[in-house]
């Protein structure tokens, strides 16, 4: 497996640096078209070739004969057939396209097509109908891609994994890049985040946790100090080895977290009581070399996060504020995301090694059936005291060591909110955190009074604007209003308002909400709180339809034979367990496979009454607790 990833490696180098030789040879080096050129070329040839043609703009342009023709030309992207067609690629400077606004591939190797900037147009003139074959590895010939009609190629349903993959690049969240496993943010996910962040930043600034910043880099030795939390994750860290041309004499490390940066400086920090308190945040980026599966936000090379690392004279003070943190964390998703999760405890083999204990949030998909641990609390009792000689004085003139916590979550809240409340017609944002909560779209017919529609779209606006409602009018001339329905459902924006010629002689606007289609006639009287009211709607309704979908996966049971069952039906399982070590070892082996084994998710805080006698689902023993198990990201 390793040989063979590292041969997929290999390739994939070599056909990029192959990539980068024609993107140079093509183009004037250093020019804006060779900037350009590599931008759009790399990032197309790194794609599976579905990829390709969502993200490489010019081939959506191919004719179903053309596309016969490039298909049997090449079985696969690290084909050389593939080079030879990339070399017959021409950049056509703007000036050449009067409609176009920005660089395009001007493709004449199949005849020459113009190309002009219409991406959501190319993608209704592609649908063709029926299964669409694509070129793929080994020369077989494969059904990826069936029209659903609605600008995406899979179906939530049918084909999660290249749904979720195509929605968020469709959606405009992401943009892949040229090295796996690193995705750019675009501003419509970014803009998620930085209301995430506005909320959680104020909350932990009423705990009195002041925010701060320490480097991105760590000395080997620092790295190293916390033997036992670090060994596990070793694989994952990512060192700086050179700088230009010459080694450094001493790698550098990319923090994977900030334990072993931030210690060091809170043992000097930490003199008397009179310190404590010590209560930091950092807003940052963390890298960890992951090896399995890479999927934007869920599991990214290098992801954005808050990590909370506080210091208290006693264990009580840490205690209560690992369950502080763990309600905003609960906040972030069920009240801003929508999502519902499940507060609890980490089992031994899941608490955070250098860790005391570890509690979290739990998400869950029920497309795939897996967990997924949205954040995490834990006390780290006073083992990084310890290695780190973090010890004060207290009021008797006593020696103690402190209390630690540390708290963490990241952009993965983004990549569950799309697998949770996404369709097939792209995102569904709740209104909490969508940039835009509501698109004003003129509907104008011949003979109609445009300007009239068009000025009631920007009268609305402003309207709801005033009320503090994101809101916007698209007036772009050169989409149909059609168009412009599909896009903004695409992205997921969660209400729509039409404005027609009727809609203007009645002093009204039309309502569609995003997250259940329904349409609404509004008096423009009302508008507003009619607004306010179907925003707030909208955002009760996604989390009582994911609690729904959530609970009907929930299976409680007793045995091991109905657990194995309700493993293969993708359930959340509710079992009785020991909360032995070992036997969640037994468990993990014992479900081992292809699908990735079971473990425990959490214990829930909330217990069910466990009957005297009741016995572990898995050895038999006295059962202890509740505890969830599943398949997991
Ligand atoms: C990967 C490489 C190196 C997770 C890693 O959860 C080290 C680590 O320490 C590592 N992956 N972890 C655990 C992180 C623990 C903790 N850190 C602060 C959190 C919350 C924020």
């Amino acid at each position: 497996m390793g040989a063979e990833l590292a041969a997929d490696e290999g390739r994939n180098a070599a056909a990029l640096a192959a990539c980068r030789t024609l993107a140079e040879e093509l183009t004037e080096e250093g020019s804006s078209e060779s900037r350009y050129f590599v931008s759009r070329l790399i990032p197309a040839h790194k794609d599976p070739p579905y990829k390709q043609e969502a993200n490489f703009h010019s081939s959506k342009h191919l004719t179903t004969e053309q596309w016969t023709k490039l298909k049997s030309s090449f079985v696969h992207f690290d084909d050389p057939s593939f080079c030879e067609w990339i070399r017959n690629l021409k950049v056509v400077p703007p000036e050449k396209r009067r409609s176009c606004r920005r660089w395009d591939l001007n493709i004449d190797l199949l005849g020459v097509i113009e190309v002009d900037d219409m991406a959501g147009v190319e993608q209704r003139q592609n649908k063709s109908g029926g299964g669409k074959y694509f070129f793929c590895s080994g020369g077989k010939k494969k059904e990826v891609k069936k029209e659903t009609g609605l600008g995406l190629s899979f179906t939530k349903d049918e084909n999660f994994g290249e749904w979720y993959s195509e929605v968020v690049v469709n959606g405009e969240m992401i943009e892949y890049y040229d090295i796996s496993g690193c995705y750019i943010l675009r501003p419509w996910a970014i803009s998620i985040w930085e209301i995430m962040q506005t909320f959680f930043d104020a909350e932990i600034k009423k705990m009195k946790v002041k925010n701060c910043y320490f480097p991105l880099f760590v000395s080997p030795g620092v790295l190293q100090k916390e033997k036992d939390h670090i060994e596990g994750f070793a694989p994952e860290v990512a060192w700086v080895t050179k700088s230009g041309e010459s080694e450094l004499e001493v790698p550098i490390a990319i923090r994977p977290t900030s334990e072993t940066v931030m210690y060091p400086y809170y043992s000097k920090w930490i003199r008397g009581h009179r310190d404590l308190p010590l209560k930091l945040n950092q807003w940052c980026n963390v890298v960890r070399w992951e090896f399995s599966n890479p999927t934007p936000f869920i599991r990214s090379r290098e992801f954005l996060w808050q990590e909370g690392h506080t210091a208290f004279a006693t264990k009580e003070e840490a205690d209560t504020e690992v369950l502080q943190i763990l309600e905003l964390y609960r906040c972030i998703y069920e009240e801003f995301l929508a999502i519902p999760v499940t507060k609890g405890r980490k089992s031994e083999l899941e608490t955070f090694a250098g860790g005391l204990y570890t509690t979290s949030v739990e998400a869950f998909i029920p497309n795939t059936g897996r967990g997924i641990q949205g954040a995490t609390s834990h006390c780290l009792g006073q083992n990084f005291a310890k290695m780190f000689e973090i010890n004060f004085e207290n009021e008797k003139g006593e020696k103690g060591m402190v209390w630690q916590n540390s708290w963490a979550y990241s952009t993965r809240t983004i990549g569950v909110m799309v697998m949770v409340h996404g369709d097939d017609k792209g995102l569904v944002l709740p209104p909490k955190v969508a940039a835009l909560q509501l698109i004003v779209i003129p509907v104008p017919y011949k003979d109609a009074d445009t300007q009239g529609i068009f000025d009631a779209c920007v009268a609305t606006v402003a309207t709801l604007s005033d009320a503090g409602i994101r809101a916007e009018a698209d007036l772009r001339d050169n989409y149909s209003p059609g168009w412009k329905y599909s896009n903004w459902e695409m992205k997921g924006v969660p209400l729509r308002i039409e404005i027609g010629p009727r809609d203007l002689a009645n002093n009204q606007v039309r309502a569609v909400r995003r997250d259940n289609g329904a349409k609404t006639d509004i008096s423009r009287v009302f508008l507003v709180e009619q607004v306010k009211g179907m925003l707030d709607k909208i955002q009760q309704n996604l989390f009582d339809v994911a609690k729904q979908k959530r609970d009907a996966c929930v299976e409680v049971l007793k045995t091991w034979e109905e657990f194995v069952t309700a493993l293969g039906q993708k359930k959340l399982i509710l079992a009785p367990w020991c909360d032995e070590e070992d036997v969640e070892k037994d468990v993990k082996a014992r479900t081992k496979g292809d699908m990735g084994a079971a473990k425990s998710l959490c214990t829930p805080f909330e217990q069910p009454e466990l009957p005297e006698g009741t016995k572990c689902f898995a050895s038999g023993k006295p059962a202890k607790k509740w505890t969830y198990w599943g398949r997991s990201y």
